[in-house]
């Protein structure tokens, strides 16, 4: 154990006593990797430049209706009001590489989203690491666990702590392992040696913002999420803005357009050999087509979506992405569902169904038919245009 760069733990900084034997760094780090993480650096709490970059992002209204983040924008800003007794942060990285994530028949889903929800198996990890921790004397309940569980600017901390680069598309790219990393951290009130920032650079590169089918990498390192594919298709409720819908293109749930263009996109899993079992595709993914997400039952989605990511859309949410995409695809053999969906009680069903058929073309009578009945003013107005353009 390398003592030297240890103080004692902080008095009061948890539930039981703090005369305990804290681990060694390189402790800490064979737990990590025991765990199941890639990459494990030490780091400050202090945020540096990046909370002030924050207020002025959200000032902006980037976040759009993100509105927890404007909610808990002091805590987010100061991880010290989260975990008063904290120190160091433990910052950890899992690489999720691997191949694109494509559906029977079209309509693609970002690769984070097509394993177990990451907030679930990371999360667990990072408890399992918690809780050797603890077993090997950091005091119990002085420890606090990240994984977008608790309002902490992960990249910033990431990017502090050494595990990768920012990067222009606003993420942490590492330059072995490349930028398909989820991130994750304890906040622990050990005096850690914080790891050398880490090598690497976008250079010259702006392959993410030519690629990016929205613009919403609005300026390097800056994402207006309001443009975000992965913002529209997940966190939006509602209508998704029409200048929006054609260039979601096949995206289902999420985008993966900025990491996919990246030079350092096929390193790490992506470039292939053993996957751990977190990772293998869900049953949603593997099983359903898009119009079988259109069409889905409150049941089944429980069923098969529950646990996964992609259940943060919501069934609403993602029948509605699925209408998009089949309207991008333009295939007819998708009108008769897309038909059946303008009588659907969901109006974000049945207005984005007609966007869809309106793309498709054909489906006059049916159009005209749901438009003598539909009550709703904004899905009347989704269906003349589509009568206009189809
Ligand atoms: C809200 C959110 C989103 C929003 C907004 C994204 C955004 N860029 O802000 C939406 C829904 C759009 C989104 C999309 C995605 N997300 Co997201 N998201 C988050 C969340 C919950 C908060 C992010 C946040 O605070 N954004 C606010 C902006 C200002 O901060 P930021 O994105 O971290 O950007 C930093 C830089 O911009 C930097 N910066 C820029 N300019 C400057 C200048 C100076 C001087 C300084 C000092 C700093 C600086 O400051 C910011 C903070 O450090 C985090 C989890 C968490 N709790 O942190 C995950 C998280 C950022 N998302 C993640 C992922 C994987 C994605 C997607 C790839 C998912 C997908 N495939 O669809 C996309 C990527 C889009 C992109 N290019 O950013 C990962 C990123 C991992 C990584 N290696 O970077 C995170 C960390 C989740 C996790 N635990 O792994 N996400
Ligand atoms: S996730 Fe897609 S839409 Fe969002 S910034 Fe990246 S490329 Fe653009
Ligand atoms: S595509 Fe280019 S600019 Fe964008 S993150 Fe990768 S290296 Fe940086």
């Amino acid at each position: 154990m390398s003592a030297a760069c240890w103080s004692r733990l902080e008095s009061g900084a948890g539930d039981t006593d703090d005369s305990g034997v804290a681990p060694s760094p390189e402790r800490i780090r064979e737990l990590a990797a025991e765990a199941g993480f890639d990459l494990v650096r030490f780091g400050p709490l202090d945020l540096g430049g990046h909370a002030d970059h924050y207020l002025a992002w959200l000032a902006a209204g980037r976040a759009g209706a993100m509105e927890y983040m404007v909610r808990h924008r002091d805590k987010i800003v100061d991880p010290r009001t989260i975990a008063p007794a904290a120190r160091s942060t433990v910052s950890l990285a899992f690489d999720y590489g691997g191949p694109p994530v494509r559906l029977q028949g079209g309509g693609r889903v970002a690769r984070y989203a097509a394993g177990r929800d990451y907030h679930r198996f990371l999360g667990n990890k990072t408890r399992w690491l918690r809780k050797e921790l603890e077993r090997d004397g950091v005091p119990w309940g002085s420890v606090r666990v990240g994984t977008d569980a608790i309002p902490l600017l992960e990249r910033a901390l990431a990017v502090r702590a050494g595990i990768g680069f920012l990067a222009k598309s606003a993420g942490v790219i590492h330059p072995r392992l490349g930028p398909f990393l989820l991130l994750s951290e304890l906040l622990t009130p050990l005096d850690l040696p914080h790891d050398p920032p880490s090598a690497g650079s976008c250079g010259t590169c702006t392959a993410c913002l030519d690629a990016c089918p929205t613009g919403a990498i609005v300026a390097p390192f800056e994402v207006d999420a309001r443009r975000c594919l992965s913002y529209t298709t997940i966190e939006l409720r509602g209508p998704i803005p029409t200048e929006l819908r054609a260039p979601q293109g096949e995206w289902l749930f999420g985008c993966d357009v900025c990491l996919e263009v990246c030079p350092f996109a096929h390193r790490g899993r992506a470039a292939g050999g053993p996957r751990p079992a977190d990772l293998a595709w869900n049953r949603g993914v593997r099983e359903y087509s898009l119009v079988g997400i259109l069409e889905i039952g409150e049941e089944e989605f429980e069923r098969d979506w529950s646990g996964t990511a992609l259940h943060r859309a919501t069934r609403s949410g993602l029948r509605r992405n699925a209408a998009v995409v089949l309207g991008n695809l333009r295939d007819p053999s998708a009108a008769p569902a897309l038909e059946r969906a303008l009588g659907d009680p969901d109006p974000s069903v049945r207005g984005h169904g007609a966007w869809a058929l309106g793309r498709i073309g054909g489906s006059r009578t049916a159009l005209e038919i749901a438009l003598r009945n539909e009550p709703e003013a904004w899905v009347r107005g989704e269906l003349e245009a589509a009568l206009a353009t189809g």
